[in-house]
């Protein structure tokens, strides 16, 4: 592997000794190296091509918000270094480099003393981090969304999900359905719900924004001395989208007591005190510029997110596991069944959650 990364750094004209490399075994899609080379860190990074086909596009679009967001900052005042992600380009100027397997890589700065939780425990990091996610909405308020490329194709139209889904089952291909008859019909029964958001966006009742589409809490970059929020990364589905998708989403993984993926559902909980810790951060962190029907909506952003996560890694499992990386072969039906425990969760305290809602946006 290190003569792979040696050989990857030195197309973004990157050259030195190789002192470490570590895997960062995080995301379910790509798959990322910190690799230091002559004193200083970078991720080295895949990009998976099954699910991103369009690259071209998902690098215009990561560098034109990075610059937005650098201007922003330094227009305020603030440092970007070790706030924004800085990516390099490759010896042809593009984002990135496709290698003799056909392999694309791309190259950014490593953010130096910082970590990311799977798990969040502590309420003060997680309000902090609502914090950054909704101020990352804020300062994309005034990124025009005509200048983004739709990466990939009705990411969160729950409704396209729910579709998808019926297709898989019709195609059966892993032969798994007799499996998962009980969990399809979890799925089904809430076909109202899941068309929700998507209904309301086509009445033009909320505004699409800028949003970053996969607001989970171990994408956000904590420094390791304060624990304060630093950077949002993964920046790859960056597209219009509607807030509650971002707020949901960062809800479906972060108010979870356990991980994503725990097979023991007895340990999965929605935590309402998590739950009310990010969203204070989020509501502060958009600084006033929800509407009141996106506030209205954020709730059910939390519990169509779940579901719409939850139908996707179903859908997988009876796809035969192509798109989310599963280490072992019930994987994605363990992800499937912690996101239907959290919605029965979410849907028993609906009122509740509004009632939370309603509290920080005043
Ligand atoms: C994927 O790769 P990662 O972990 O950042 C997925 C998200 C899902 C998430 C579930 C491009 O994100 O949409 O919510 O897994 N990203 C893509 O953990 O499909
Ligand atoms: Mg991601």
């Amino acid at each position: 592997m290190e003569k792979k990364l040696a050989q990857v750094l030195t197309q973004f004209g990157i050259r030195g000794t190789i002192q470490s490399i570590h895997y960062i075994r995080t995301g379910h899609i790509n798959q990322t190296y910190e690799v230091t080379i002559s004193g200083k860190s970078y991720c080295v990074q895949t990009i998976n091509t099954y699910v991103f086909p369009n690259v071209d596009q998902v690098m215009e679009n990561i560098l034109s918000v990075t610059e937005h967001l650098r201007n922003k900052l330094n227009l305020r005042g603030d440092e970007s270094y070790r706030h924004v992600l800085r990516f390099h380009s490759a010896r042809d100027g593009k984002g990135y480099w496709i290698d003799d397997a056909g392999k694309c890589w791309r190259v950014y700065d490593f953010v130096d003393n910082a970590m990311s939780y799977n798990i969040a425990d502590d309420l003060q990091i997680l309000t902090d981090a609502g914090q950054a996610f909704g101020n990352f909405q804020k300062l994309l308020s005034d990124f025009d969304g005509n200048r983004l490329h739709e990466t990939i194709l009705n990411f969160h139209n729950t409704s396209q999900r729910y579709a998808n889904l019926e297709a898989g089952i019709k195609r059966n291909e892993s032969g798994r359905l007799s499996n998962v008859t009980r969990e399809v019909e979890f799925f089904r029964a809430r076909t109202d719900t899941a068309n929700y958001l998507v209904d309301r966006l086509a009445r033009k009742e909320l505004p699409l924004r800028v949003t970053h589409n996969d607001t989970k809490f171990n994408n956000i970059l904590i420094d390791k001395d304060t624990k304060k929020p630093l950077c949002v990364i993964d920046l790859d589905t960056i597209m219009p989208g509607l807030s509650a998708y971002d707020f949901g989403d960062a809800i479906r993984f972060c108010a979870n007591s356990a991980a994503e993926d725990e097979p023991d559902l007895s340990k999965v909980h929605f935590c309402m005190d998590k739950f009310e810790a990010f969203t204070k951060g989020f509501i502060g962190g958009a600084d006033g510029f929800f509407t009141d029907a996106e506030l209205d909506s954020m709730v059910w952003g939390c519990i169509i997110m779940t579901l719409e996560c939850g139908s996707r890694f179903l859908l997988d499992y009876i796809d035969g596991d192509k798109y989310f990386h599963a280490d072992y072969p019930e994987h994605n039906l363990d992800r499937a069944h912690t996101q239907m425990k959290l919605v029965e969760e979410m849907e028993a305290r609906f009122d509740e959650m509004h009632q939370i809602v309603k509290k920080y946006a005043k």
